[in-house]
């Protein structure tokens, strides 16, 4: 039997803008106009703001946690100009707003979510979102059953999802991706590599060496992009974007970044990772790089970035006051939104939630549980008003 190669492939990667500031001006020829890349750059400058903010408004209590975006800005904000505003799906995972905010999300929104209120979560009329997913992986599968269905009703609508390295690792991941190659879905996987998933490394997640070539397993197109150059993810996210519109095909992106913050507000970063490598990656920052080819083609200077600074202050000062300013949920929404009849341990707790010593057994309360039951009934969720923020 002679031996003969079945299958053999390559997987490109795309960068346009280096870190040196060389453009490939073929590439990226007509990609993206001036006045775009200032709005860009300050859209990516405001979101920096916004984490920074955040990060001081959990140090200070005020914020449960926070996962900063800081280092990836360009990976989602390029992909969101990538994508139709209004018609595409964005099905991120919790590291995304800079994303959601270009496609509409109002910022306090993002800010809710993390203070604990689930209004945040309450994605606007006419938006096209999914509130942000915190079980990892989760996310890509709704992404393929929503570009199902925009198949299926024959609308010009794709999904893109964001993911990040550790999440090719979840089994919803590879459910996803082969449920989306084998029915000709139009679903754009972004994975963020962005080096960790909170403390172990990419590289002792995958194997193969890049994460990208997991798409060619399931006979989709891939590539592996510099997820720090914003002409590159909006190149790439483009083309994928224009498949999945044209084809019904689905394409797997690999955006090589960096988490440059921790995981999250909850983690110390600094007691797995090496100094050297973080100093690195600052070099590589996407807003440094994009500042750069702004002022070398004379469209930005001090003083237009000092007063996008002050505007990104207030306009971030502006979210956070708004979303402080309305009033906390009820604690019993937790109880009161998940079933249409309060199963007895559920009850139990609810009643005592209500009691002044947390912990009390409402059972032992005047009246017993018959009582809270009672008192259940008469603040019934029919009567609640279901405010939006
Ligand atoms: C199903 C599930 N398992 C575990 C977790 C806990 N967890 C939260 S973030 C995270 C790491 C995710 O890493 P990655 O996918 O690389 O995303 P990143 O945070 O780096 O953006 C884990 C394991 C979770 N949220 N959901
Ligand atoms: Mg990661």
């Amino acid at each position: 039997m002679p031996r003969r190669t079945v299958y053999e492939a390559k997987v490109e990667f795309v960068q346009i803008l280096d870190e040196d500031g060389g453009f490939d001006a073929k590439l990226g020829k007509g990609l993206i106009s001036d006045e775009e890349v200032v709005a860009l750059y300050e859209h990516m400058v405001t979101c920096r703001e916004l984490d920074e903010i955040a990060f001081k408004l959990q140090r200070s209590g005020r914020m449960g946690t926070f996962p900063q975006n800081k280092g990836q800005e360009a990976a989602a904000i390029g992909a969101a100009h990538a994508l139709t505003k209004g018609t595409d799906w964005l099905v991120p995972c919790y590291r995304e707003n800079a994303a959601l905010f270009m496609h509409g999300l109002p910022m306090h929104y993002i800010l809710l979510h993390w203070m604990g209120d689930e209004r945040g979560n309450q994605i606007p009329d006419g938006l096209y979102m999914t509130p942000q997913a915190i079980p990892i992986g989760t996310q890509m599968l709704h992404a393929v059953g929503l570009a199902w269905a925009a198949k299926y009703r024959g609308e010009d609508r794709i999904a893109c999802t964001f993911f990040g390295d550790g999440a090719t690792s979840e089994g919803d991941c590879h459910e996803a991706l082969n449920f989306a190659a084998n029915l000709d879905l139009p679903v754009v996987f972004v994975c963020q590599n962005n080096g960790w998933a909170i403390s172990v490394p990419a590289k002792i997640q995958c194997s193969a060496p890049t994460i990208a070539q997991r798409g060619l397993a399931y006979g989709m197109e891939c590539v592996q992009c510099d997820g720090n150059d914003i002409f590159a993810m909006v190149k790439v996210v483009r083309d994928a974007a224009e498949l999945a519109r044209r084809s019904h095909r689905p394409t797997f992106i690999e955006a090589v970044t960096y988490r440059l913050g921790d995981h999250t507000t909850a983690d110390d970063a600094r007691r797995y990772r090496d100094s050297a490598e973080v100093e690195m990656w600052k070099k590589r920052d996407p807003l440094i790089r994009l500042r750069k080819y702004l002022v070398d083609r004379n469209q930005w200077d001090d003083e237009k970035e000092r007063s996008l600074q002050a505007d990104a202050k207030e306009q971030v000062a502006a979210a956070v006051k708004r979303a402080e300013e309305i009033a906390a949920p009820s604690t019993t929404d937790m109880f009161d939104f998940l079933y249409a009849q309060l199963p007895d341990q559920l009850r139990i707790q609810r009643a005592t939630l209500r009691t002044a010593s947390l912990g009390q057994d409402p059972t032992q309360l005047e009246g017993g549980i018959e009582a809270s039951r009672q008192q259940d009934i008469e603040e019934t969720v029919s009567e609640r008003p279901v405010t939006k923020p």
